[in-house]
């Protein structure tokens, strides 16, 4: 018929970071009628994904999945020496989605409207997607100031006149506050490294695309989004759509017995530290240990969730194992420690929390300012100290912006304490959280801009 609704494929790629937001897209899309196939690649890498991806699927049966089984990885590849098991995983991606997803693509029927990819696959869906007459869009996992770094990088990186002014200590983006160069991502700034051959290569692919999903609040990078949808950041970025994207119903945990949210209630209202350091940030053992000792001087109840390895396989050490027994029974008498997935939007919209210690993921960020909760902000890696630099011009955040990155940090107990303190104790930013709190629901409610967003790009997929 005429009024057809549109088909939109969904391709996932790895790190939960990365799932959540592009699952958020889909339950938003649903919301509002599209139907969705969701491209999964197998193997998935961890626990956390696999159980997300089915909850995903059991709450919303009428989304159809499609596996895309990754192929073996390529010992002669030049990358195969990488360590870091999400960007293997990632290199094997794009080069199986090379190669299998084009028939994979053609085998839907009806033939999509759209597709939406994650950041880390979209090269290899563009080239793939060249002859189709199939709109390519990215679900960008960060900030709208990471993706004017991102847009920008090659255009950087091959100009002359910024290579002879590179004593500077700041990227100068144009239209976007001045960019220090100890918050890029060190390994963006090495030119050997892979990061920065991806970023090199893949932002020249950018205007391929025929839109790019930030999810963020206008209010709060209103110069960035301007700076890029204005062309001003650089030439031929297509249109950028920023989105709110909140925790969804299908995240919650299965079981209605829950130790945390029960341990929660008995808590008084904002007194609670919640700490965790999202799904990839593993630890050594003396900053845990030291972290652990900050939260028992800073003197609040805490809920902390400790992570001791990379991916959750592999994290099977107990508690006692990982903080030693005399710790954990200081610990145990004044909060709570666990070592497990939790349900962060949940215990972030529990009245009890009232700051949040957090490595600023973005989407921790994102769940944060849904909930108003305030941030102290310890950014260890990648692109969170750009993040964190969000949280501080909102104002919702403290930052310590000497705490450095992961490889040469050991923030100290007692200075740890002593940040939870301010954070917990300022009333200038619970009310700038609440604030953008309200800002957030602005956006995600009736007539707000996400509908707007999503209502523009349906009609444009019809
Ligand atoms: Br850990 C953990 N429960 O126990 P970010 C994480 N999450 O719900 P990332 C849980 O995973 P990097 C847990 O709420 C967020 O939606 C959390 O994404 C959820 O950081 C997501 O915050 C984590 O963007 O690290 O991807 O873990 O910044 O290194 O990509």
């Amino acid at each position: 018929g005429t009024h057809r609704l549109p088909q939109v494929v969904l391709l996932t790629s790895s790190g939960a970071g990365h799932l959540t937001p592009l699952l958020r897209v889909a339950a938003l899309l649903l919301h509002h009628n599209c139907q969705i196939t969701l491209i999964t690649c197998h193997p998935i890498l961890t626990l956390a994904e696999s159980q997300l991806i089915s909850k995903f699927l059991s709450a919303f049966p009428q989304v159809k999945e499609k596996q895309l089984h990754l192929l073996p990885h390529d010992p002669n590849n030049v990358n195969s020496n990488i360590d870091d098991p999400f960007l293997l995983q990632w290199e094997t991606a794009r080069r199986s989605v090379r190669h299998l997803l084009l028939p994979l693509l053609l085998s839907l029927s009806p033939f999509p409207s759209a597709l939406v990819s994650d950041v880390t696959l979209f090269p290899s869906v563009i080239e793939i997607t060249e002859n189709l007459n199939l709109p390519v869009y990215v679900q960008f996992p960060s900030c709208a100031r990471m993706f004017c770094l991102f847009a920008y990088f090659s255009a950087y990186m091959t100009s002359s006149s910024t290579r002879s002014n590179d004593n500077n200590d700041v990227i100068e983006i144009p239209g976007v506050w001045p960019m220090a160069k100890s918050t890029v991502p060190p390994l963006l700034l090495e030119p050997k490294s892979i990061f920065y051959s991806i970023f090199m290569e893949d932002s020249k692919k950018i205007p391929k695309l025929s839109g790019i999903f930030i999810p963020t609040l206008e209010t709060l990078e209103s110069e960035s989004l301007t700076a890029l949808n204005s062309g001003k950041v650089v030439d031929g970025v297509p249109p950028i759509y920023p989105i709110v994207l909140m925790p969804c119903d299908f995240e919650k945990h299965l079981q209605e017995e829950n130790k945390i949210m029960k341990w929660l209630d008995n808590q008084s209202p904002r007194s609670v530290v919640y700490m965790n350091f999202g799904s990839k940030a593993a630890m050594s053992r003396k900053q845990i240990k030291e972290i652990g000792n900050g939260l028992i001087t800073s003197a609040y109840p805490f809920l902390w969730v400790v992570k001791d390895k990379e991916l959750d396989k592999e994290d099977t050490e107990s508690l006692n194992e990982v903080l030693g027994n005399d710790l954990m029974e200081k610990l145990e008498r004044k909060g709570l420690v666990v070592k497990e997935w939790v349900n962060q939007g949940e215990i972030l919209g529990h009245e009890a929390v009232g700051g949040f210690v957090s490595h600023c993921g973005w989407n921790s960020v994102l769940e944060a300012i849904w909930h108003g909760v305030r941030l102290l902000a310890w950014p260890p890696k990648g692109d969170q100290k750009v993040n964190a630099e969000a949280i501080d011009r909102g104002g919702f955040g403290l930052w310590t912006r000497t705490w450095g990155w992961a490889a040469e940090m050991v923030v100290k107990g007692e200075e740890l304490g002593e940040r939870i303190k301010e954070m917990m104790t300022s009333e200038e930013l619970k009310l700038r959280a609440e604030h953008i709190r309200v800002e957030a629901r602005k956006a995600v409610g009736d007539g707000g801009s996400n509908e707007i967003v999503i209502k523009e790009l349906i009609e444009k997929w019809k």
